[in-house]
């Protein structure tokens, strides 16, 4: 890429010079040199060479109300005046805190009106898996610590969310997972369904969940965590008979249920989580992302009362970040949700934005590289096939970065994993600016294909 303006190459350097970039490579991207973005306004960023692009990505799933709100600016200015930093650590507390615990009770689903606070979704998994197994202890039974996981699922970047994570590339970084996790089959039909059914492979995807729990014995086990939809994994939309199925198994045997809400969370879904959605009664819910639309970090973990109630017997819970509960992060996060909610954002995803994006995205599938186009609310993927009928692959040829690197340079940020195209627009995106998405992705698959048939 050449440069028309000097001061890209000089952050170039900087990077090249003094950055580390997460899940990255290194070298590659000092030869190459990262894309400099300067600002940000509605669903559009805008980099340090002038073009405009269309996130589709929400940057990472977490741009719910958009770029550019002054309102998260202005609590975030007049919360550092008043008071910058406490912490919450010596039987002391601050009102963005205790206000934001409670409207995060307001918007949980029914029984959950506790919330641990962190600094991100890989603390909230942290504090989920010392949690699960404090409460096993309280309740005398501390043999009970395995949880058991995902493949493919995605839990954070710490050393227990990587774990609790079915990310193989992950795992092999670091001597992970740690002991005390165990990892299931996923409910990903299109990948691994083999000639089973959606439907019949949602009852076997769940079945592994029983089969695991009996393996080890319940006595052994303490939780189950999952994403409602995988999101990092590839935007994995389980079969309607998954859900059900996990439900039944989870109502039979004396286990905590874990939701990731990390990307579900915050009306991604069209409801406010992911278990709303699909009628999950979890136990703890990790949250991060949406809660304070990105603008500034912080996640958590909201607790079921009948947890709580046990961990109320339990003394000391010896954990905690610095930043747990930040009084300016709660400050935004606070002004976040009132935009949210006063704005109707969730309610007009459900009922007008988010089925108008599904249907102009399935429109996508009579396109000769596309199997399968999936997806809930603001989130869809697209899978590209050699064979449609079979759901081969372009083997070994790198179709997804192919074509991932055909929309950044089209003005549209479309994601991919392997060679699925995924995309979790801004919740506020607008039909026009879905069109423009549609529009440019159909010209990315078509620069794609070209490619592989030239
Ligand atoms: N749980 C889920 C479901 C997530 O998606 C985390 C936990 C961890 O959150 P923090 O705030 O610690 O990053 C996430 C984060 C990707 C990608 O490639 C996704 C995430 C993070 C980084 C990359 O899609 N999700």
């Amino acid at each position: 890429m050449t440069n028309k303006n000097p001061q890209t190459r000089e952050w170039q350097n900087l990077s090249n010079d003094h950055h580390l970039a997460p899940f990255s490579d290194f070298k590659q991207l000092k030869e190459v040199g990262p894309r400099i973005i300067t600002h940000a306004k509605g669903v559009y960023l805008w980099d340090s060479e002038g073009h405009k692009i269309l996130d589709g990505m929400a940057g990472l799933w977490c741009v719910a109300i958009g770029y550019g709100r002054d309102e998260l600016a202005d609590a975030a200015s007049q919360q550092m005046r008043e008071l910058p930093y406490y912490n919450l650590f010596f039987m002391t507390a601050h009102p963005p805190v205790l206000e934001l615990s409670k409207v995060i009770a307001q918007i949980a689903p029914e029984g959950m009106n506790h919330v641990f606070f962190t600094g991100s979704g890989s603390e909230g998994n942290d504090t989920m898996l010392r949690m699960v197994r404090h409460y096993w202890a309280i309740k005398g039974q501390p043999n009970k610590k395995t949880i058991i996981s995902r493949k493919n699922g995605y839990h954070g970047s710490t050393v227990a969310g990587a774990s609790l994570g079915g990310m193989t590339y992950m795992h092999e970084q670091g001597d992970l997972p740690i002991p005390g996790i165990t990892h299931i089959p996923q409910p990903y039909w299109f990948g691994e369904g083999g000639d089973m059914s959606p439907e019949e492979f949602g009852i076997w995807a769940a079945n592994q969940l029983e089969e695991k729990i009996l393996e080890i014995g319940v006595d052994n086990v303490g939780a189950f965590i999952a994403e409602p939809i995988q999101g990092a994994g590839g935007v994995i939309v389980p079969p309607d008979t998954y859900w059900p199925r996990i439900k039944e198994i989870l109502a039979k045997y004396d286990i905590l249920f874990v939701a990731d809400e990390v990307i579900c969370g915050f009306g991604r879904t069209g409801e406010w989580f992911g278990s709303d959605f699909y009628g999950l009664k979890p136990d703890m819910m990790t949250i991060a992302k949406g809660l304070t639309s990105g603008y500034i970090p912080m996640g958590g973990l909201i607790v079921r009362d009948e947890v709580v109630a046990v961990l109320n017997e339990g003394g000391d819970f010896n954990h905690g970040f610095t930043y747990s509960g930040h009084p300016v992060a709660a400050a935004v996060a606070l002004e976040n949700i009132r935009i949210l909610r006063d704005e109707k954002i969730i309610e007009k995803v459900q009922a007008e934005t988010a089925p108008y994006l599904q249907k102009r995205l399935r429109e996508l599938n009579d396109h000769p590289l596309v199997g399968e186009v999936r997806g809930v609310g603001m989130l869809g993927a697209i899978e590209l096939v050699q064979d449609k009928a079979t759901r081969k692959r372009y083997e070994g040829r790198g179709v997804g970065m192919i074509c991932r690197q055909f929309c950044f340079d089209n003005g549209l940020i479309m994601r991919a994993v392997g060679d699925t195209m995924i995309i979790s627009p801004p919740l506020v995106i607008s039909k026009d600016e879905i069109d423009e998405l549609v529009t440019k992705a159909r010209k990315c698959l078509d620069l794609t294909l070209e490619v592989l048939q030239g």
